[in-house]
């Protein structure tokens, strides 16, 4: 098709979940759409990051899609979280259930996306050189999809296999008789250290910051705690879309600085029996007192001291630079259990940086430690890698890149002013990964599908971000995060993660309810914030 110019009228960025309901969903709607996907299948970030522990840390049961009754009747679960190659078969699942892959070119990356204003219209082009025309484009990218650039020195020195959890081989990697070092304890590390431990020869940790990390408790599911769950799913979805977090889970019911000492232990250790993301968001104070926080933070600490045998490493592992929650908590399995192997060697490499990688291993400023096999769990350029890849180009030759200089935004954490007719699912300043993303991605298609929907019924041409609007959600997304202890962290929340990268909230702290009432509000508004112009020829 190179040479020729093919016109369809939504062009779908990705096939991770979000662009397959997209494809679904606007297929159903009558549009013509094509999806253009960087992987040979579907699944995005389920298809990208095989590391051994990749799984998901929102149950099952809520990770997954709502949309259909029949698929969610359909599917069963094995474990309370699901592992990457069952999250993946149900990706694929899902893509032949409603016959996806015939609008999906994969293999394929987007170079480039220029807003032609005259035609209102999006010319595309891969990089295989193919070009698209498309009344609408959708980034459907992913809030973690790439990788952040590695800045450790000598990398390309090293004379062993590497390999980054977010682009892990398709084959697999055998661990055994390696020594491997790993880099990065954020959950993908924390996800993979107790399986790569019980495979290879030596694991050595290199730290450079501790996190926070709560027991998972997987388990198989039983017959009959699915069969009831899905007798009521409708239930559950409900109180999902009207929770804080877009999950079923108990909501915040109690302040903990209410609670006596003893009660206070008693709900934290209630909490921790329950396992995954309880202790954060069950009380109502823990993200924004900062006594309420330390309290629950203590007790974590004393939960890693009670299980880690060596108390030198124990206190290592004790995350102190940061309140709990405000970097994303990690949920593991048997992870603080791990350095209590003798094969396993912790590194603080904040009290003692890494210098340089060698041939075979790396260098600190006072030591040197060698290993065969490195493993990077370094995390990625999140919200905004994916769209930064992509030159795109709005209205009077503005570039995202230039637009976002001081920081990424967008009018409800979908669209920028000076690029019409373009949507981020789940881009900056909407909830995403602060909720069940997944959730949050349907809700983000449906909403968005809606609105073209709308746009093609009264024949409007251009839905356009205006300004002062996506200031004012701006604003309204910094404040609520300034109000809790969110900001506290140089996490990725903020992009403190990748020098360089401006500062500035990525994620709507204000709960998943709460913006999804505000986008249905909107709606129900004729679209308020949004400038609708009339086709030319209307
Ligand atoms: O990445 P991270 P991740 N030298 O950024 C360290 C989701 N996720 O891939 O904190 C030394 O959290 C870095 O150290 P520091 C989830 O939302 C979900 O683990 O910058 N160290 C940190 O320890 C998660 O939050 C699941 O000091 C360096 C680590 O690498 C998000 O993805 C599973 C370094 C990066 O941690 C990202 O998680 C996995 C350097 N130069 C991921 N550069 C589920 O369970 C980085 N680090 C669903």
């Amino acid at each position: 098709m190179v040479g020729q110019v093919r016109e369809v009228d939504v062009l779908i960025v990705g096939a991770g979940f979000a662009g397959m309901y997209a494809i679904h969903r606007l297929r159903g709607l009558g549009f013509s759409i094509r999806a253009i996907e960087k992987g040979d299948d579907v699944g995005g970030t389920w298809y990208w990051n095989r590391y051994p522990g990749a799984r998901c840390d929102i149950e099952s049961m809520s990770y997954s899609y709502s949309f259909s009754d029949e698929l969610q009747q359909e599917w069963r679960w094995s474990h309370r979280y699901a592992t990457q190659p069952e999250i993946l078969r149900y990706a694929r699942h899902v893509a032949d259930k409603f016959d996806l892959r015939r609008d999906i070119q994969f293999g394929t990356q987007v170079t480039d996306a220029t807003y032609d204003e005259s035609a209102a219209k999006w010319a595309v082009t891969t990089d295989r050189g193919e070009r698209f025309l498309a009344r609408f484009l959708i980034m459907a990218t992913g809030c973690l999809s790439v990788p952040k650039k590695v800045d450790v020195p000598g990398l390309d020195s090293f004379a062993g296999d590497v390999f980054h959890t977010a682009d892990w081989p398709r084959e697999g990697v055998d661990f055994t008789g390696r020594r491997v070092g790993i880099i990065g304890t954020g959950s993908s590390g924390i996800q993979s250290i107790p399986l790569i431990a019980q495979a290879a020869e030596y694991l050595t940790v290199f730290q450079r910051t501790a996190n926070f990390s709560v027991p998972a408790w997987n388990a198989p599911m039983s017959d009959d705690k699915v069969a009831a769950m899905k007798r009521d799913y409708a239930s559950l979805r409900r109180k999902s879309r009207n929770s804080y977090a877009g999950d079923y889970a108990e909501e915040a019911i109690l302040t903990i600085m209410d609670l006596s000492p003893e009660d206070r232990e008693a709900a934290f250790e209630k909490c921790w029996q329950q396992g995954g993301f309880n202790i954060q968001y069950f009380f109502t104070d823990v993200m924004e007192s900062a006594e309420a926080n330390r309290l629950a933070a203590d007790f974590v600490r004393r939960k890693i001291r009670a299980t880690v045998r060596d108390p030198k490493v124990a206190e290592l592992l004790c995350p102190r630079d940061h309140p709990l929650g405000a970097k994303r908590l990690c949920v593991d399995t048997g992870y603080y259990e791990t350095y209590n192997r003798d094969n396993v060697t912790l590194v603080d490499i904040h009290g003692d940086p890494i210098q340089s990688i060698t041939p075979d291993g790396l260098k600190t400023g006072k030591a040197s430690y060698s290993f065969d096999t490195l493993v990077l769990a370094t995390g990625f350029d999140a919200f905004t890698g994916a769209l930064q890849r992509i030159e795109i180009t709005g209205r009077q030759g503005r570039k995202l890149s230039a637009a976002w200089a001081d920081g990424a935004t967008a009018y409800l954490g979908m669209a920028v002013a000076g690029f019409p007719n373009m949507f981020i699912v789940t881009g900056p300043g909407s909830p995403s990964v602060l909720a069940n993303v997944l959730l949050a991605g349907e809700q983000h298609v449906e909403w968005i599908s809606t609105l073209i929907d709308h746009a093609r019924a009264q024949q409007i041409g251009e839905i356009e971000a205006e300004p002062a609007a996506q200031e004012g959600w701006a604003r309204q997304v910094w404040q609520d995060a300034d109000r809790t202890l969110y900001p506290r962290a140089q996490s990725w929340y903020i992009g403190a993660n990748v020098p360089g990268k401006p500062h500035v909230f990525l994620a709507y702290v204000a709960g998943f309810k709460a913006y999804c009432d505000q986008c249905d509000e909107i709606a129900r508004q004729g679209y308020a914030g949004f400038r609708l112009r009339m086709n030319a020829a209307a």
